[in-house]
Order: structure tokens, then C-alpha cells, then sequence
């Protein structure tokens, strides 16, 4: 059915059902019904077994559409909000009949949502609990991060426990342009399962300061730069960049991979957008557990605000024990 263009605007039949009803005074009304309208029009993409399985095997899968047109004007607005960690974590399992639920950030919310959720699921496998939301911006000419795999965002589960990471621009990547995306490496490539466990032994073993010097000096030598980190040689780099792919996003595409997924930021060139910018949802296997140990040995710079600050997830899980599963935390959110 066709309906007759609004007389006052270049908007559709929708604008003539509101024109022709009594509020006919502000557009603004115009533009929220049609935000209501797209959002009840929108449906999230089910992802084909055929994708679930490629998902399995490369460890990662960019999905068109994922995120409605509200949810990004949603992060746009509200990724500015810090991540909410409790004042006094320490002291709350003291007291008695205390309620506690994280305040309502939009990552909250987006990554509590039913229909994302179960695409989730579908394409893991398991139920996940989210930890925590984080955003990048880039700017022309800076560059970003280099090649890492999920060490700092993951350190307070156990090395070989899975971790994802929900990447959403919220600017439009154009890689033959100014670019600004991102660059990975399937996992059927290279996965860096062993660089994880590699780094966890380290830290974990570097507390006794002789041992630390002795493999610090060893992982200069291997690995060369001022600290041998992030663990990767001129030959490791080089087999990266010949197995690297990246892609175009559209505003609303996302790129779902898991922590053991080689991956860094492309620089953003110079050009007509002044600036690119990413949120990243986390998320941990439901039957991850607690690694209480490596996080602190990871963050061992942090003081505990700053770790609260920085997201850290384990830093505020003060009513379990290490190596307990995170979901029988009162403070962690249920798995969904
Ligand atoms: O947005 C970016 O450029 C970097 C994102 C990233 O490295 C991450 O999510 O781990």
C-alpha cells in the first residue's frame, strides 16, 4: 500500500499518520514514533549452522545488522558513563539483607537483551555472563592498539576458560578509505591458547623476583622490545600480517571474537571523520571460575580503585574464593 507524502517534510506515510491525528504540532513526535516503529520492525539476524560451525572453527564472525538503529543512538548517548563497581566491595558481604544489583549502565541493558542473548547462545553454545562494557576512540593519526589477544580484559578467569568480546563501531569503517577498523586472525590460523598460558605461567611464577629476572631476561631475548611483551617475535608479527583480515562496517554490523583471537586496530587515516569510535561488551563462559591470583599479578600496578575503574571484573568478586565459579558470586550477574 503507498501513502501520499507528508506535505510538510521529506518524511514517509507514518508522518501522515501523525500529521492527520491531533498532535500535529512537532516533528519531534514524528521522530520518536518512527524510532518506535523501527524498533519494533527490527529483527536481530539468526546466525545459519553453517555460521555457527565457521564461528567454532575461525573463533570469531562479524554480523550484519546485529545492533538496531536505537541501541547505537543508546551507546552513542550513554557510553560516556563509567562502569559502575561498588563503593565498598569489601565490606558489603558484611552486612545482612543487603540488596545489590549493578546500576543500569546502556551495557547493562543492550547486553542483557533477550534477542542478543540468544543469538549469543546460539553461536557459543553456552550461556555467558557479562563483565563489563568498554569504549575506544580514535583519532586521525593515532594508532591504536597493536597486536594483543585478550590478556588484561580476561586475566581474572582462568587462562583456558573462554572469554568473547562484542566489538560495535559506532562510526562507519570504510577499510579503502580512512579505514579505522579492525585486523584479525582466525584462530584456525594461529590461536593464541599457548601465548595465554604462557603469560599466566609468567606472571604467575614471576612474584619470586630472582625467577622474574631470570625469564624477563630470557623474554627479551626471545621476543626483544623494552618488556618482551606482548609476547611476540619479528617472526610471530610477520605470520600475523600475512594471515590478517579485516572488513567493512556499517553502523550496526559487529564482530563477535573470543579471547584467544590475535587481533589490533587499524590506524585511522586522515579524513572527513574526526573520529572513530568502538564499544566492546564482554563476556565470560558461565562456567568460568575466579583466577584471583593472575589478576592481581596482572594488574599488579593497579591500586584497587583503579582496577574498579579500569573494569577489571574480578577485582570486585570479594565474596568467593579463587578457582569458585564467578555466577556463585553475589556479585556477579546472572548468566544469560
Ligand atoms: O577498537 C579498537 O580499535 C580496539 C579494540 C580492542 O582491541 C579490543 O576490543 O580488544
Amino acid at each position: 500500500m503507498t501513502m501520499p507524502d507528508c506535505d510538510r517534510c521529506a518524511c514517509n506515510a507514518l508522518t501522515v499518520f501523525i500529521t492527520s491525528s491531533e498532535s500535529t504540532s512537532d516533528l519531534q513526535c514524528v521522530a520518536r514514533m518512527r524510532q518506535l516503529l523501527g524498533a519494533m520492525s527490527f529483527h536481530r539476524p539468526v546466525p545459519t549452522p553453517e555460521e555457527v560451525a565457521r564461528f567454532r572453527r575461525r573463533g570469531l564472525i562479524k554480523i550484519d545488522q546485529l545492533m538496531s538503529p536505537s541501541e547505537i543512538e543508546a551507546l552513542r548517548n550513554g557510553c560516556m558513563d563509567s562502569i559502575w563497581t561498588p563503593d565498598d566491595p569489601k565490606g558489603l558481604p558484611g552486612f545482612a539483607n543487603i540488596a545489590f544489583t549493578p546500576r543500569q549502565t546502556v551495557f547493562d541493558r543492550i547486553a542483557g537483551d533477550e534477542s542478543l542473548r540468544s543469538l549469543l547462545r546460539a553461536l557459543v553454545g553456552e550461556r555467558l555472563i557479562f563483565t563489563t562494557g568498554n569504549r575506544f576512540s580514535l583519532e586521525p593519526g593515532a594508532t591504536g592498539s597493536p597486536w594483543h589477544f585478550g590478556r588484561l580484559t580476561f586475566c581474572s578467569i582462568q587462562p583456558l576458560e573462554l572469554g568473547y568480546s562484542l566489538w560495535i563501531p559506532l562510526d562507519p569503517i570504510d577499510t579503502r578509505r580512512q579505514h579505522g577498523g579492525m585486523v584479525w586472525v582466525p584462530t584456525d590460523a594461529w590461536d593464541a591458547r599457548g601465548r595465554f598460558q604462557l603469560w599466566a605461567g609468567h606472571i604467575r611464577r614471576g612474584s619470586d623476583s630472582a625467577v622474574r629476572e631470570q625469564l624477563e631476561v630470557a623474554l627479551r631475548a626471545q621476543f626483544g622490545g623494552k618488556s618482551g611483551f606482548p609476547m611476540l617475535g619479528p617472526y610471530d608479527r610477520e605470520f600475523l600480517e600475512l594471515h590478517a583480515e579485516t572488513a567493512d562496517f556499517a553502523v550496526g554490523d559487529a564482530f563477535l571474537f573470543n579471547k584467544f583471537v590475535w587481533h589490533r586496530t587499524e590506524p585511522l587515516r586522515v579524513g572527513e571523520m574526526q573520529q572513530r569510535v568502538a564499544v566492546v561488551l564482554r563476556f565470560v563462559s558461565e562456567d568460568a571460575t575466579l583466577a584471583r591470583d593472575l589478576m592481581l599479578a596482572a594488574t599488579s600496578t593497579m591500586d584497587e580503585p583503579t582496577r574498579r575503574a579500569q573494569g577489571i571484573f574480578g577485582s570486585f568478586l570479594h565474596d568467593i574464593d579463587d578457582g569458585a565459579l564467578l555466577r556463585s558470586s553475589s556479585f556477579c550477574p546472572a548468566p544469560l
